[in-house]
């Protein structure tokens, strides 16, 4: 979900609604002379391009970055600031002379210090003037945008659109200057649009509105939103050159595609961040058919309970929440909204049927029809699966050489952030601003303005443990084959092919439903809580997870080379169950060694890939059907793209388990038609075998590039 937080974009310690501690807080006033006290630039030593500058106007304290045109603050107390809607929060320690030593924009113990650098520095802000229309759609409904446009150009200049559910009033010359600090310098014209149904316009909200048949006089969609609007804005918004972008992120990435789909014809260019492409098979809400429980309910409950976001909160862990409501038809029966549309999809159709189809925008991907930048991250919590997917679609239907593609370590939508960070992950340079600076700004500078300076072929990719960025011809890069690392005996992991029989070479665990494996370190909160580690699961240290009795691990011995993998890693699994019905979770870690050179590393059990599969759908997806009970089956499922080297003295580890709650829901071991509806008798302790014999060789597929 995107959400407006000025300091997310330039800090990763705050997720959402900085908004200080406590409602209304009361300005006092500070002399002249103390506020110069807090004049100066700090810096964030951890993510040095992180600076913040403070200087007095007069009688209030402002601040500027790189990125944010000067905010004047309230003055809360002596070292406390805010600024009028509370967006940001600013404390400072002061030294004996009481000038500001240092501050912290978030109060929490983990929050960023920005050290006192040297004076502050003024950027330059070039001005954008702010309006509002209503625009009509073809079938007279009217959608609300939000005009920002540069005063400062007099030529005629291209139009960038988003369009979110997630609502646009705060957009304004300083939200453009924060959010896309290298195209507002470049200078566009931003158009930012409430979708059908949401906020200030008109019409009915659809979750992932289908795309309808365009034969069909009248027919609306996200797709003829797009086109209405553009149609509209290139005719009635001055000095527009004819020329649209449109981009956006993770829903405004979904809208972004649509409107790639049969697009008006000053559709130039598109860029798809993060885009939501297909919620069934592998983005937000159900992957390979298991159910991501706590997502599904929250993201629901967040977009379909008003017109406008309603924040979710919890009296208690989630973990232990999800486990007492039993099921997720109980939790949702427990508040006083159960028929909210998405949630009742989630009951009424938990395999994927046509109504999960119709949403399914990879279905509909027959066309390339404008250059299209597509953005993903290695670890995105919420839309791994949408961009690598989307650009495998679009890739073979590209004449023209316009299908490009960017991954790097990112979680969901993070390259709109200033940071060297993604939790305990240093990628040692600022990589986010790296791609809106290198490749974001020129693309649309090249296919909007006809500017130079746009050089990705195909893929950019950054690659974590080489801490490089590599450009390839295609993804994943030709001419690399897969290498199976095959689960053996005591725990190793071989590429040699073992030669047991199924007697002697397997391994059981139990998958207990009453004490699910976690997905990270609890408490656990709200999806989107102030203190969620929802950005960072993803990469969080899976020592704790690895060593329960119902993980099952496998690990090399220490690398005495580099092992690089680029491209798509599979897991490819002979297993059975005692039950009738058995998720299966596979992770492939990097096992950093216990002498690493950073103490804060030194043995941790980094996720470079991880996926789950469940097994009623080995066959078909479309029709599930029960595992027999002792039924030695094979599971071939996709853990997705990676660009990782593993360092000499580090380990790979893949484990298997067969629970990750409450990201997703529980298996019930039983095979009931209804996960959604299991009832708390359905869920039975379940005992599972991995088998690694000459017969039945489980192992991964690793894409190496230099065993
Ligand atoms: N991941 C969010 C989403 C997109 C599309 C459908 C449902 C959820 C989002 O961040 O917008």
């Amino acid at each position: 979900m995107r959400k407006f937080c000025f300091w997310l974009l330039v800090t990763s310690s705050c997720i959402v609604g900085c908004a200080r501690d406590g409602a209304n807080p009361k300005a006092v006033r500070l002399t002249a002379a103390q506020l110069d006290g807090y004049a100066g630039q700090f810096q964030d030593k951890k993510n040095p391009d992180q600076t913040l500058n403070f200087y007095r106007t007069g009688d209030h304290l402002t601040v500027e970055t790189e990125r944010r045109p000067p905010t004047e603050l309230k003055t809360l107390s002596a070292t406390e600031f805010t600024d009028a809607d509370s967006s940001i929060s600013a404390w400072f320690t002061l030294g004996a002379d009481a000038r500001a030593t240092a501050v912290r924009t978030s109060k929490a113990a983990d929050a960023a210090v920005y050290a006192r650098v040297g004076e502050p520095v003024k950027h330059e802000f070039k001005p954008y003037v702010r309006s509002e229309a209503m625009v009509p759609m073809r079938d007279g409904v009217k959608l609300h945008v939000v005009i920002v446009r540069p005063t400062w150009i007099s030529a005629a200049i291209p139009i960038l659109l988003e369009r979110t559910p997630y609502g646009v009033d705060k957009e304004s010359a300083s939200s453009v200057y924060t959010r896309r600090p290298e195209l507002a310098h470049a200078g566009y014209i931003f158009v930012f649009e409430d979708i059908r149904g949401r906020y200030k316009s008109e019409g009915s909200f659809q979750m992932n509105r289908p795309l309808a048949d365009h034969s069909k006089h009248g027919a609306i969609d996200e797709s003829t939103d797009a086109y209405d609007t553009i149609d509209w804005l290139v005719k009635n918004v001055p000095s527009n050159n004819g020329r649209v972008g449109v981009l956006g992120t993770s829903y405004d990435g979904f809208t972004a595609m649509m409107a790639g789909i049969d697009p008006h014809p000053a559709v130039k260019a598109i860029s798809p961040q993060a885009p939501m492409i297909n919620t069934w098979l592998g983005d937000d809400f159900f992957h390979n058919g298991a159910f991501r429980e706590t997502y599904g309910y929250d993201y629901g409950m967040g977009l379909e309970s008003s017109k406008e976001n309603t924040p979710i909160k919890y009296d208690k862990d989630t973990y232990d929440a999800f486990l007492e409501a039993g099921s997720f038809d109980a939790l949702t029966k427990k508040t006083s909204r159960p028929d909210l549309p998405t949630w009742v999809a989630f009951r009424e159709h938990p395999t994927y049927d046509a109504y999960w189809r119709a949403r399914g925008v990879d279905n509909f991907l027959t066309k390339l029809t404008v250059p299209t930048l597509t953005v993903g991250g290695y670890y995105d919590q919420e839309d791994m699966w949408g961009p690598q997917t989307e650009y495998a679609k679009l890739e073979p239907l590209d004449r023209r050489g316009v299908n490009f593609l960017v991954l790097g370590p990112w979680c969901h939508g993070q390259w709109s952030a200033t940071t060297r960070h993604l939790g305990a992950l240093d990628w040692t340079q600022p990589i986010g601003d790296q791609y809106r600076a290198q490749i974001e700004a020129p693309f649309f500078a090249k296919y909007l303005k006809d500017e130079p300076g746009f050089d990705v072929k195909d893929t950019a990719s950054y690659q974590t443990g080489s801490d490089t960025w590599k450009r390839y011809t295609q993804w994943p890069p030709p001419a690399e084959k897969g290498t199976n690392l095959y689960l053996a005996e005591s725990g190793q992991l071989t590429w040699a092919k073992p030669g047991h029989t199924d007697a002697m070479a397997k391994v059981s665990y139990t998958a207990e439903p009453k004490n699910p494996v976690p997905y990270s370190r609890r408490p656990l909160t709200a999806t989107y809580a102030p203190d969620s580690h929802w950005r960072t699961w993803m990469v969080e240290d899976q020592r704790a997870m690895t060593a329960r009795p119902d993980v099952a691990k496998w690990q090399t011995g220490e690398l005495k080379a580099p092992l690089t993998i680029t491209g798509d890693v599979t897991a490819d699994i002979f297993a059975s169950t005692s039950g009738t019905d058995a998720d299966w979770i596979v992770k492939v870690i990097d096992v950093y060694p216990e002498d690493d050179p950073d103490p804060a590393m030194r043995g941790y059990q980094l996720m470079t890939n991880a996926e789950i599969f469940r097994g009623r759908y080995r066959k078909s997806f479309e029709k599930p059907d029960p595992v027999g009970a002792g039924e030695l089956a094979e599971y071939t499922w996709s853990l997705h793209g990676v660009d990782h080297v593993f360092l000499p003295g580090h380990r790979v580890m893949v484990t298997i388990q067969s629970t990750w709650f409450p990201l997703y829901d529980r298996n019930p071991g039983k095979y009931v038609n209804n996960i959604m509806l299991a009832k708390p008798d359905d869920f039975l302790s379940t005992t599972e075998t991995v088998f690694m014999s000459a017969d039945h060789p489980s192992h991964v597929v690793l894409p190496v590039m230099n065993k």
